[in-house]
Formats: structure tokens, sequence, C-alpha cells
């Protein structure tokens, strides 16, 4: 595991601009100066709930370089649990990490699950790179869209592996833009599409927080039987507002969670 937060951040960023070429744009057209004045809300990170890749083995990867839990998160139609995790340094990302309850699903996805898991080295879950390691695994499309069938977070999970699926603008801090509607304006006009489920705005200044995201990237996956190009990462953007003692709210709201993992339903 990484002692270094910075150096953790760094490697999940360059391992998801490999298949989120939008990143880049989308600092380039919401930046004033340049790409670095662009801060991280947070992270999310998706997974199973086998013992061996759980929720708790990625969080373990943070707590190690100085986060602690801090919120859960119950997506019951999805079939889904998260935790938030934050650092003592308020600057650093916040961190949102779901699983899938595996035992939720039909007899031949939970198998297909649990072989994926099986190919996994236990070595290899500890080891610096695991949260930016991709997938362990073979897989071919059948299975693919079999998963599909029954949960877009099964099957994205198994084509993509172990990898950040989104970071977040932190639209607070930027220089040209005061409401979320202008970022979402502003990216609309560039030609990128967002995620609409629920309107393009999730949440209020009531629940203390704004959220918009784009609709995934197509990036191209290798399969057993040929490549396949399928939603890779998305873009989110992320407006706080202040709690009754001035700080800004730091959590999530669940019911607009989620809508934002719809953002990597196919377009
Ligand atoms: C996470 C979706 C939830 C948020 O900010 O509420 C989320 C995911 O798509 O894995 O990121
Ligand atoms: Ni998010």
């Amino acid at each position: 595991m990484h002692n270094n937060v910075n150096e953790l951040f760094d490697n999940l960023w360059q391992n998801y601009l490999t298949v989120t070429p939008s990143a880049n744009k989308i600092h380039q057209l919401l930046g004033s100066t340049q790409q670095d004045d662009i801060v991280n809300d947070h992270i999310a990170l998706r997974t199973f709930n086998l013992p061996k890749v759980g929720l708790d083995k990625l969080a373990a990867h943070f707590e190690a370089v100085g986060y602690k839990e801090c919120g859960e998160y119950h997506f019951d139609a999805k079939c889904l649990y998260a935790k938030h995790f934050e650092h003592s340094d308020p600057n650093q990302p916040k961190v949102f990490i779901s699983e899938l309850l595996v035992e939720k699903f039909s007899t031949p996805l939970q198998q297909v699950i649990k072989t994926l898991v099986d190919n996994i080295d236990a070595s290899a879950v500890t080891a610096d790179n695991f949260l930016y390691s991709g997938r362990h695994w073979e897989l071919d499309s059948t299975t693919y869209d079999m998963l599909l069938e029954e949960s877009e977070y099964a099957a994205w999970t198994a084509a993509w592996g172990y990898r950040a699926n989104h970071f977040t603008v932190n639209v607070n801090t930027l220089k040209d833009f005061d409401t979320l509607e202008s970022v979402n304006d502003k990216l609309k006009a560039a030609g990128f599409p967002l995620n609409t489920t629920g309107g393009e705005i999730k949440g209020s200044a009531e629940v203390l927080l704004e959220q918009s995201a784009t609709l995934a990237d197509d990036a191209t996956v290798e399969f057993t039987d040929g490549n396949k190009t399928i939603p890779s990462c998305f873009y989110e953007f992320a407006l706080r507002y202040e709690m009754p003692n001035g700080k800004l709210y730091t959590g999530f709201v669940a019911a607009s969670a989620d809508k934002i993992f719809e953002s990597t339903n196919a377009r």
C-alpha cells in the first residue's frame, strides 16, 4: 500500500486518463489558466462484496494514507452499499467506495462474479497498485451482456476492474463559474453529453450538495472473443453548501448518488 496520499491519487488520475480522454479537455474548458487550477472534490471506486475484495479491502488503501470512514449509504434497488472517507487534511479529496451485494442476484451472476474474483492473487489486493490495477481476469462479451441484463454496475466492474470510475471538479473553487448550471451549460455547448437521470442537477441547496456528471466516455476493452467499445469513466461536478456552523457540507446524498451511478449507462 502507498504511504503517500499524493502518490496514490497521481497514479489513480493517470490510470483514469487512459480510458477517459474527456477529462483533460474538461480541465481546459473549466480552468481559468491551466490544468492545475482544478480542485478534485472526490473520487469513487466500485467492487464486489466478496471477502477478498470487499469495500473494506479497498478502504484499507486510503486508511493507510490518513483517511477515516465518515458515512454510509444504502441503495436497495441497485443492491449496493457504500461508505465515504475523509482525510484529516480537508484539502485532500473525499473518497466514495461502493460494493455490489452479490448474494442478492441470480445464481449464474453470483457464480460469474465468484469466478472472476477467484482469479485475483490475494497478494495483489494489498499491493501498492491495486486501486488502479484494472481487471485481474478474462471476460467474454456474452458474459458481459449477461451481467449487464441484471446489473449495469456488475457489468462495468467486471469489464474495468479496479480503477477510479470518476474524478470530481470542485465547483466552489472554480474562478470562472458560480453555479452548477453555468458549468453544465459550458459542458453542453462544448458537446459533452450529461447524465440526465432525475434532471441534470442532482440535489439542491436544501440537501447541501448539488451534483452533475458527464455520461462516461466510450473506450475499448479486450474481451476473449474480440475487442468491444463500452462506457468507461465519467467526470462529475459538485457544488457544496454551508452548514449552519458555517462549514461546507462534506458528505454525500444517497438519492443523488443513486442517479450518479447511472453515468456509466450506455449513451
Ligand atoms: C458512485 C456514484 C455516487 C456521488 O458523488 O454521489 C457518487 C459510482 O458511480 O460509483 O459518486
Ligand atoms: Ni461522485
